[in-house]
């Protein structure tokens, strides 16, 4: 099925699915090889092309911020992509040094501040340098 045009699969190191708006349709994360976020809400289901917006840039590679790999957490029973429990989705990331950090979901998603969606990272691991993936 297709859902967006213009997305280049060699263009991204990652790609997941969660829903950061709330409205119930699935919103994508992507990791650009350029180790930048970008999110791409989802206007309208699955019926048709047009269904994803624009991507928006959400963070990238500052010092502190380039991710080997990334991942919206999946890590409770019931599959929802949700760390901290609140019904809203959250984010894994990999630094190059080993370390994982996670961006809880702020519980509201602002259209006119879409980079506020996620909180600052905070540290849960670290050491994971033999780590290439996470999910
Ligand atoms: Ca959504
Ligand atoms: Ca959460």
């Amino acid at each position: 099925m297709k859902i967006g045009t213009d997305i280049q699969p060699d263009h991204y190191l990652w790609v997941g699915a969660g829903d950061l708006t709330g409205d119930g349709r699935a919103d994508i994360f992507a990791l650009t090889v350029e180790e930048q976020g970008y999110i791409f809400l989802n206007r309208g289901g699955l019926a048709e092309l047009d269904t994803l917006a624009e991507p928006v840039h959400i963070g990238g590679k500052l010092p502190d911020v380039a991710y080997d790999t990334i991942a919206l957490a999946d890590m409770n029973a019931d599959g929802k992509t949700d760390i901290n429990g609140d019904g809203r989705p959250d984010l894994l990331g990999l630094r190059q040094d080993g370390t994982l950090v996670a961006h809880a979901h702020s519980g509201a998603f602002d259209p006119e501040d879409p980079t506020a969606v996620f909180q600052e990272p905070v540290v849960v691991a670290k050491g994971w340098h033999d780590v290439t993936a996470i999910s």
